[in-house]
């Protein structure tokens, strides 16, 4: 709670800030960025640069299988182990995560060489933690003891460029053009517990790696508009894996889509209601490095659909040391999951973000 007392304490301050100052004409609207849990909404005028930050939560409690809530005991009572067969392999999975979070600090910059392009990269930190049980043994319920697994480091690298579609009046558009550089490690290893009460050190399975390992292509269009104190948008994203990585898997593809009202409640504040639909595929191919009795070490449990519901606000500086500063913060959770499963299943998505805007 001591996170959350802090931003509001931060937001407050900046409120007053900007509210102690006069208000500016030609400062840009709240309400001209998406969602800050959006990326790549906007296009820059030419010579504009703008660098962003952004910190992403994502946290994951509890298992589905499609959309029906498994405890742990189910699982390790009714779920077979891929890995069967192999030395030393139980039946069932022995291993089951409990718990999850992903945190992600993102470093961006946009540069608009021309008002009909803007290019954008970003760079980030990932740190992946999760929570396991095991099971003692080849069979039965008993808990041998708990665990948990942390990976982090630098994670892939995203080049953007935005180009120009069409403006009129209220409304505009632009493609999104992308590609994401392999930067993330898919080498990660933590110390784990096994049935046999061991504690070696192993690859962890596909969700605690930092990046996908391959070249992949981010295509999307977004749609925006505008009018009076009320404002929307539409964008749509894919995430397409080019090929198997080294280690000869691919993550499942990605589609998102997010549609999203805003309305403004002053010169400098926006608020946000954003959904965001999102469906992604299983794990291709796997990494042998990869074999333990736990569900994430089998590619099919990856991936399902799964329906956001997020609320946000903008704050833009006006005048001042503030201007063009941008904050923002969103919420989202998930309204409906039908996940590939055994899966951990999402709980909330938290975004808090810095934007600052200039001409070179
Ligand atoms: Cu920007």
């Amino acid at each position: 709670m001591k996170k959350s007392f802090s931003i509001v304490a931060m937001l407050c301050i900046f409120a007053n800030l900007v509210l102690a100052q006069e208000e500016a004409g030609t400062a840009s609207k709240p309400d001209s960025h998406a969602p800050i849990g959006v990326m790549g909404d906007h296009l820059h005028k030419k010579g504009e640069l703008m660098f962003s930050y952004r910190y992403m939560r994502m946290s994951m409690k509890d298992n589905l299988i499609g959309s029906n809530e498994v405890t742990p005991e189910i699982i390790t009572t009714t779920i077979a182990n891929p890995f069967a067969g192999n030395p030393g392999m139980p039946p069932t999975l022995r291993v089951v995560p409990v718990e999850m979070s992903m945190d992600m600090h993102m470093l961006g910059a946009m540069y608009a060489p021309s008002d009909k392009v803007t290019l954008m990269a970003m760079t980030m930190i990932v740190t992946n933690d999760m929570d396991h049980v095991t099971f003692q043994g080849g069979m039965g319920t008993t808990r041998l003891g708990t665990f948990n697994t942390r990976t982090s480091g630098l994670g892939d690298t995203k080049l953007s460029a935005l180009i120009h579609l069409f403006r009129k009046e209220n409304t505009r558009a632009h493609f999104n053009l992308g590609v994401s550089i392999p930067t993330g490690s898919i080498t990660e290893t933590a110390q784990v517990l096994t049935p046999m009460n061991m504690e070696p050190t192993l690859r962890t399975p596909y969700p605690m790696q930092l990046g996908s390992g391959s070249f992949d292509l981010l295509p999307g269009i977004t749609y925006a508009g505008g009018k009076n104190k009320l404002g929307w948008g539409t964008q749509l994203m894919a995430n397409i894996r080019t090929g198997d990585n080294d280690e000869d898997y691919r993550l499942g593809n990605r589609f998102e889509v997010n549609t999203w009202v805003s309305y403004r409640l002053a010169d400098w504040i926006s608020s946000s209601f954003r959904l965001k639909g999102l469906t992604i595929g299983t794990v291709d191919g796997r990494d042998v490095n990869i074999m333990a009795p736990v569900q994430t070490a089998d590619p099919e449990n990856h991936g399902g659909e799964r329906l956001d519901a997020a609320v946000g606000v903008n704050l833009v500086g006006r005048q001042g040391f503030l201007r063009e500063h941008r904050l923002a913060l969103e919420l989202a959770v998930p309204l409906l999951q039908d996940l590939n499963g055994p899966q951990l299943k999402t709980t909330s998505v938290f975004t808090l973000g810095w934007q600052y805007a200039f001409t070179k």
